[in-house]
């Protein structure tokens, strides 16, 4: 990663279609500044480039067991999302969503049943072959300069021609796309995850996230669950991406016999690790935090959600050292639930911190047939 990326790769002057910005209602969302023309000479590819395989979605998402949605926590939760209100669960008293701006000739639905995660999404329809532009500005981004941010989105647009999200910051006054994905358009809900980094050169505070789409002929289209987040656990802090044996990437897991496979409901996403304790042996699950030593002195924030519904629970921890020496900086213990609950535990990294050998681990209790889940862990700097 790390070097400005901009290609607005504008074809060049292929000025053909702009839609230009009307004055009127749309600015009423929220406190940002006015929406930007959308810019004008946007290509569109045809056939819409395919995505990578590494950034694809993991599995698609079975309609029938979608993000499971938590009753009120009876404390705040922890979000390290930097996009303001992404899963759109928040309207203003005109139905608009808090914290996004959305260009005018856009009409917004009222929140149905088929959100991809908990129960408001963003469902608009705009005038055909025109630009729809979304945007929202990401005001904690500023905290990650040097670490990639995974930027994630599900959306559906059977009838629009193009659609593409983008990192956007601003350098010497200048608004500049810093990375960018186009979007596998389709009918039911579909993921499209990317790393970027904010440049170093940037204004601070002007790191915006930009969605952009084609209005086909037809229905509309809508967004849901949008997150920016650091990508402290290598992207799999959700726990959506297995391998063939249905282990996660990146996670440690021991014994391997604990995992079970099931289709239990997950609590973000489509995925969850689901577990089973033993008689024999205490269950790990582990995973590296990957931070810079460029964030000592600031708070560490490891969060997580699990239902453990043992005595005792499952417990999480935040460690420093090397195999055999590891210390636990702080640690926290779920009590016996059904429900999916949040584990949050904070660390002051000191200056003298080892920050390379930082880990998050969960320890489940020795204790056969019992059933646990985690999923959504979260690492963040406060
Ligand atoms: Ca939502
Ligand atoms: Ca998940």
């Amino acid at each position: 990663m790390g070097g400005l990326v901009i290609l607005f790769a504008l074809g060049a002057g292929s000025c053909s279609n702009p839609t230009p910005p009307q004055d009127g209602d749309a600015q009423k969302a929220g406190t940002l500044t006015p929406v930007p023309p959308p810019p004008s000479p946007v290509p569109v590819p045809s056939p819409v480039p395919p995505m990578p395989a590494s950034a694809a979605p993991v599995e698609q998402p079975a309609p029938a067991a979608p993000a499971e949605p938590v009753q009120a926590p009876s404390k705040p939760v922890h979000d390290a999302n930097v996009a303001p209100n992404g899963s759109f669960e928040e309207k203003d008293d005109n139905g608009r969503p808090r914290g996004w701006a959305i260009s005018p000739a856009t009409s917004i639905a009222k929140d149905g049943e088929d959100a991809q995660h908990g129960k408001g999404f963003l469902s608009l329809t705009g005038e055909k072959d025109s630009w729809t532009v979304i945007f929202c500005e990401l005001a904690g981004a500023d905290r990650y300069p040097d670490t990639p941010l995974r930027m994630e989105a599900w959306g559906k647009a059977p009838a629009a021609e193009s659609m593409k999200i983008a990192l956007i910051c601003t350098e010497d006054g200048e608004e500049k796309e810093v990375s960018a994905k186009y979007w596998p358009v389709s009918e039911d809900w579909g993921k499209i995850e990317f790393l970027a980094t904010i440049p170093e050169a940037s204004d601070k505070g002007s790191a915006k996230l930009r969605i952009l789409i084609k209005q086909g002929a037809g229905s509309g289209f809508a967004l849901d669950n949008i997150r920016v987040i650091p990508d402290f656990l290598s992207g799999n802090g959700s726990l959506e991406d297995k391998d063939d044996t249905g282990r996660p990437r990146g996670w440690v897991v021991s014994p391997n016999d604990i995992i079970v496979k099931t289709g239990a409901p997950a609590y973000d996403g489509a995925q969850a690790l689901a577990l089973k304790g033993q008689a024999e042996f205490n269950g790990i699950i582990a995973h590296d935090i990957l931070i810079s030593s460029a964030y000592r002195a600031k708070t560490l924030v490891v969060s997580a959600w699990a239902r453990s519904n043992s005595t005792p629970g499952l417990t999480m921890y935040v460690e420093s050292g090397e195999t055999g020496k590891v210390k636990a900086l702080s640690s926290h213990q779920w009590a016996p639930s059904a429900e999916w609950q949040q584990g949050v535990i904070r660390v002051e990294l000191g200056e003298n911190i080892d920050t390379e050998s930082l880990k998050v681990r969960f320890v489940l209790p020795r204790l056969a047939d019992e059933e646990y889940a985690i999923d959504m862990v979260q690492a963040s700097i406060e």
